[in-house]
């Protein structure tokens, strides 16, 4: 058994400049784990919090506070260790020792274990096949959340390149979709200034419509067949511009609002239109009854919760008692430690979700979500397009490809 011998925290900054908390793990006195936690800018109202009153320095205070008691544990164990976390905070948030606490210490403890028993941190986590690569779902066109005023509402144009056959055509026929929607949008726009959101998406001064008209052209452009060599994919994220006061959606940006009944429209429109094979929180993260009739009106698309699940296996309860929900976004730091978002996959497994593995806006250049993702049975791993710490997990799933254990790219059509 891999022993927790000592551990180590401290306060470094994300892709955004914010502060954040790494941890290290040493086990068996010499292996050393290390991770870092990222943060959302469209964050969940259920997600754990990431710091106690929101200050990194009160997170990194109680890890210290409390780190002498993982000393000794399994480190391998993703339970032990929850355990003991759940000892410390028992609140539903993690609020007393900060989500980002939870992540960084549960992450780099099996990233240790991994290294101390010298097999692939994927590997560890489910020590069964069949393991199959995620579609990278890359973000081309951004705005909402992610980029400055100008940009689409929508927070994100995805591409989803399904014709590929091995993990490193499929980033390179979405890195070359990317690069071309830049020649798309300067021929309408001769200013642009090739400005990039967080997530490296394209963020031009342009509305929601005039987005995946441009995606929708760049797919024609690249030679690519729309919705058979690459899909077009989107992240609504529309909690962040749902008026809850006076029930609309509210496309400040484009300059028009949609009731719900419109909203479900709007949405099953470009569904069908675009031929998406994904969409994100359609409706606000609240509304299960609207996502329930999307998730039945529109088989095709993977309808999928991202704020509304927020990586809770209670909620994707929830979620099934509805009907809603085809597809579950998963991010570790919304749930916390890596042992709450194992649980929650293995309900969406169980249901017949099918699951997302996502970075947040706010990264650091670890990889290890490309690794849960193979562990989880992931289709698809949500992790921007371009900037060091988004090519970081994807370079990750080139290096993987070394391995003869994964067999292929995931089957999209299936659950399992
Ligand atoms: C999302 C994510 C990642 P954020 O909404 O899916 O793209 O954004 O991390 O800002 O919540
Ligand atoms: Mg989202």
């Amino acid at each position: 058994m891999p022993s927790i011998s000592s551990l180590e925290g401290r306060i470094v900054f994300n892709s955004r400049g914010s502060k954040t908390i790494e941890i290290d793990v040493v086990t068996d006195k010499k292996f050393v784990g290390r991770a870092c936690a990222p943060s959302g800018a469209s964050v969940g109202k259920l997600e754990a919090q990431s710091f106690p009153e929101n200050k990194a320095e009160k997170a990194l205070a109680a890890f210290n506070a409390n780190r002498e008691k993982f000393v000794g544990l399994d480190a391998a164990d993703l339970k032990e260790v929850y355990d003991v976390l759940r000892k410390i905070d028992d609140t539903d948030n993690y609020s007393k020792i900060g989500g980002a606490v939870a992540y960084a210490l549960s992450i780099a403890a099996v990233d240790s274990a991994a290294r101390a028993q010298g097999v692939p941190l994927f590997k560890l986590l489910n020590p069964k096949k069949p393991y199959r690569f995620p579609f990278p779902l890359g973000n081309i066109i951004g705005g909402g959340a992610h980029a400055g005023p100008g940009t689409p509402d929508i927070q994100e144009i995805l591409a989803c390149p399904v014709g590929a056959k091995n993990i490193v055509e499929a980033l390179e026929m979405n890195f070359k979709l990317h690069a071309e929607c830049r020649k798309v949008i300067e021929k309408i726009d001769s200013r642009f200034t090739y400005g990039r959101g967080d997530e490296g998406a394209w963020a031009p001064n342009i509305n929601n419509d005039q987005a995946l008209e441009i995606a929708e052209k760049a797919v024609a452009n690249c030679g690519y067949t729309l919705g058979k060599d690459m899909a077009l994919g989107i992240d609504f994220a529309s909690s962040s511009f749902w008026d809850e006061d006076n029930n609309v959606y509210d496309y400040k940006r484009q300059g028009l609002k949609r009731d719900t009944a419109e909203q479900i429209e709007f949405a099953s429109r470009l569904m069908r239109d675009y031929k998406l094979i994904f969409a994100e929180d359609p409706v606000h993260e609240a509304d299960f009854e609207s996502m329930a009739v999307l998730t039945k009106k529109n088989k095709k698309a993977i309808v999928t919760g991202d704020d509304m699940l927020v990586t809770n296996a209670a909620m994707v309860k929830k979620a099934v008692g509805y009907g809603a929900c085809s597809g579950a976004i998963l991010k570790v730091n919304q749930a916390g430690s890596l042992y709450d978002a194992m649980q929650f996959a293995k309900e969406c497994t169980k249901n017949g979700i099918k699951i997302i593995t996502s970075h947040r806006s706010g990264e650091s250049v670890d990889s290890h979500i490309s690794h849960i993702a193979l562990a989880t049975g992931s289709k698809m791993l949500k992790s921007g397009v371009l900037g060091g710490e988004r090519i970081a997990k994807l370079n990750e799933l080139v290096r993987l490809s070394e391995y003869d254990l994964i067999d292929g790219m995931a089957e999209l059509t299936s659950t399992t």
